[in-house]
C-alpha cells in the first residue's frame, strides 16, 4: 500500500511541471489592444449606420465582436474623456479640461493608474499616438528630458504627440526626448505670443497654407498649416501631418511584434479624424467627403494593418481588441476643409444630436466594440457603459489589484464587454461645459453655470448648454428634442440631487 502510494507520488511529482507549464501557455494573460481614435462620431463607421464612407476593418470588429450602442467615453473632449481612462475617475474631480500644448502632466504619478495597474499584473505597456494629458511640471524643456509624462504613469514605451495635431510643438516626443532634435535648433514654445521669425496664419499671403484657418488656428505655421500657438526652431524634429498614419502604425506595429511572447497593453491613440485632417494621398478622395471621410478611410486602414499583425503573429486569438473614440464629432473644427459642404447626407453623429463639445448624446456616445476570437460572444450590446469602466473591468480580466481609493469612478462590466451579459450601469455621468447625468433612459442635464470659451460660440452645432434644466427621455426621444424638465418636476429635482451626490461623493 505505502509502495503503491509511492509511485503515485512519483507519478504527480514528474507531471507536475509539465502539467503548470502546459496550463499556462494555455491560461496566459491576454494582450490588450486600445484602439483610441480621436473625434469619430457614432454614425461615423459603417457598423454604426455610415454609408458614404467604408470601413471594412472597424466593421469586422463589430461583426466578430460585441458592438456597443449605448457607450460613452467619460466627457465631449479629449482630455478629460483620456484622463477618465487612465485613472478611473471622473475629469472633473481633477478639474480637467482641453490642455495648452505646452500644460504640466495633469495625472499625478503617485496615484494608480490603468497602464500602471496592468504593469503590476505583468503586462508591458505603451502609448502610442495622442497624448494631451500634459507633460513635466511646468512648462516643459523640449531640448532636455520631458518628465514626468507617459512613463511615469506607468506606460515602458511612449511615442507621442503631445497635446493634439493643430497644436504646438508639431513633434512627437518618444520616451522623454523629443524625437529627432537637433541640439544645435533647439525648440521653444509659446502660447501666449508670437515667438520666432516663422510666420503666422495671420501673415499668410494665400501661399503658404494649404487650409485656411480660423484665428485661434493662426499661430506658427508648421508643413503648410497654421496651428494653435507658436514655436520656433527643431525643424528637423516637425512631424509631416500626411505621414501619422505610417509612422504611429509602424511604431504600434513594431511594439506588438517586439512583444509577441509575453503580455502587452498598447494604448494606440491615433489622432484620425482630428484636424487639421491631412490624411495620406494614399487616401485621397477615398471618399466625396473630403477630407474628414478620408480620415476615416485612413483610420480604418490603421485598424486593418494592427488586426494584420496580430493576425501574422498568431496572437489574435489571444487579444482582446477595444476600438472607441474620445468624444463625439464635429465638422468645422478651426480648418476649412470643406467637411460641412462635403457631408452629403451623412450623419456623423447617427441619430443623436450635437456632437463634440456638446452636452446632448452625440457628444459622449460614440461607438464601442470588442473582440476577442474564440472568446467574445459576438453581438450588439444595449448596455449602458463609461470609459471610465475600462479600468475596474481590466482589472477585472487581468486579475489586478485595485490600490484602495484608486478609480472611484470605475465600474467592473467585464462580462458585458465579453459579450456574456447585458448589464450595464444604471447611473452615469456626461461632462460637457456642464454635467449630465443618466439614469436608465432618463437624461438630465445641469443648467450650465461655467461661462464657456469664447470659441465655442462659433461651433454650429447645439451645445445643450441652457441655463434652465433639461430632462429628456431617450427611450421615447433618443435625439433630445422634447424637454421635459418643466413637465416631471419631481424626476427633474431626483435627477439633479443624484447627480449632486455623485459629484461630492
Ligand atoms: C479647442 C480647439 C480645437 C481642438 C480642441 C481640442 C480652438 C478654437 N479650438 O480648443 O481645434 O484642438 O480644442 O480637441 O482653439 S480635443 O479633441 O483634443 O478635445
Ligand atoms: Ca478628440
Amino acid at each position: 500500500m505505502k509502495f503503491k502510494n509511492n509511485i503515485v507520488f512519483a507519478v504527480c511529482c514528474l507531471a507536475l511541471p509539465v502539467f503548470t507549464v502546459a496550463q499556462k501557455a494555455t491560461t496566459r494573460k491576454p494582450n490588450i489592444v486600445f484602439i483610441y481614435v480621436d473625434d469619430l462620431g457614432y454614425g461615423d463607421v459603417g457598423c454604426y449606420g455610415a454609408q458614404q464612407v467604408k470601413t471594412p476593418n472597424v466593421d469586422r470588429l463589430a461583426a466578430g465582436g460585441v458592438k456597443f450602442t449605448d457607450a460613452h467615453c467619460s466627457a465631449s473632449t479629449c482630455t478629460p474623456s483620456r484622463f477618465a481612462i487612465l485613472t478611473g475617475s471622473y475629469a472633473f474631480r481633477n478639474n480637467a479640461a482641453i490642455l495648452p500644448g505646452d500644460a504640466p502632466l495633469i495625472v499625478n504619478p503617485e496615484q494608480q493608474t490603468l497602464p500602471g495597474l496592468l504593469k503590476q499584473a505583468g503586462y508591458t505597456t505603451a502609448v502610442i499616438g495622442k497624448w494631451h494629458l500634459g507633460l513635466g511640471t511646468g512648462h516643459p524643456n523640449w531640448n532636455d528630458s520631458i518628465n514626468p509624462g507617459p512613463r511615469e504613469v506607468g506606460f515602458d514605451y511612449s511615442f507621442i504627440i503631445p497635446a493634439t495635431p493643430d497644436r504646438v510643438p508639431t513633434v512627437f516626443v518618444e520616451d522623454h526626448h523629443v524625437a529627432r532634435l537637433d541640439r544645435h535648433d533647439p525648440i521653444e514654445v509659446n502660447y501666449d505670443r508670437r515667438i520666432g521669425n516663422d510666420p503666422t496664419g495671420l501673415d499668410d499671403d494665400g501661399q503658404q497654407l494649404k487650409m485656411k484657418a480660423d484665428s485661434q488656428h493662426s499661430g506658427t505655421i508648421v508643413n503648410g498649416v497654421s496651428r494653435i500657438g507658436y514655436m520656433k526652431g527643431g525643424r528637423n524634429a516637425y512631424w509631416k501631418d500626411e505621414d501619422f498614419a505610417n509612422v504611429l502604425t509602424n511604431k504600434a506595429l513594431h511594439f506588438i511584434a517586439a512583444n509577441k511572447r509575453k503580455p502587452f497593453f498598447l494604448y494606440f491613440a491615433t489622432p484620425n479624424i482630428h484636424v487639421p485632417r491631412m490624411p495620406n494621398t494614399r487616401f485621397v478622395g477615398a471618399t466625396k467627403m473630403g477630407a474628414r471621410g478620408d480620415a476615416i478611410a485612413e483610420m480604418d486602414w490603421i485598424t486593418g494593418q494592427v488586426l494584420q499583425q496580430l493576425k501574422k503573429l498568431h496572437l489574435i486569438n489571444n487579444t482582446l481588441i477595444i476600438f472607441s473614440s474620445d468624444n463625439g464629432p464635429v465638422l468645422d473644427d478651426g480648418y476649412a476643409d470643406k467637411a460641412e459642404a462635403l457631408i452629403s447626407g451623412h450623419l456623423p453623429a447617427g441619430p443623436y444630436k450635437g456632437g463634440k463639445y456638446s452636452a446632448y448624446e452625440g457628444g459622449t456616445r460614440i461607438p464601442f466594440i470588442t473582440y476577442w476570437p474564440g472568446t467574445i460572444k459576438p453581438g450588439v450590446n444595449k448596455a449602458m457603459i463609461s470609459q471610465v469602466d475600462l479600468f475596474s473591468s481590466l482589472a477585472a480580466l487581468t486579475g489586478a489589484k485595485i490600490a484602495v481609493g484608486a478609480a472611484p469612478d470605475s465600474y467592473n462590466f467585464l462580462p458585458s464587454i465579453l459579450g456574456k451579459s447585458q448589464q450595464g450601469r444604471k447611473t452615469m455621468i456626461e461632462e460637457a461645459f456642464t454635467m449630465c447625468y443618466r439614469q436608465g433612459d432618463w437624461k438630465y442635464i445641469a443648467p450650465a453655470t461655467k461661462i464657456p470659451p469664447a470659441w465655442l460660440a462659433n461651433k454650429r452645432g447645439p451645445t445643450g448648454l441652457q441655463s434652465t434644466p433639461q430632462l429628456y427621455n431617450l427611450k421615447t426621444d433618443p435625439g433630445e428634442q422634447h424637454n421635459l424638465a418643466q413637465i416631471f418636476l419631481q424626476k427633474t429635482k431626483e435627477l439633479a440631487v443624484a447627480l449632486t451626490r455623485t459629484v461630492n461623493k
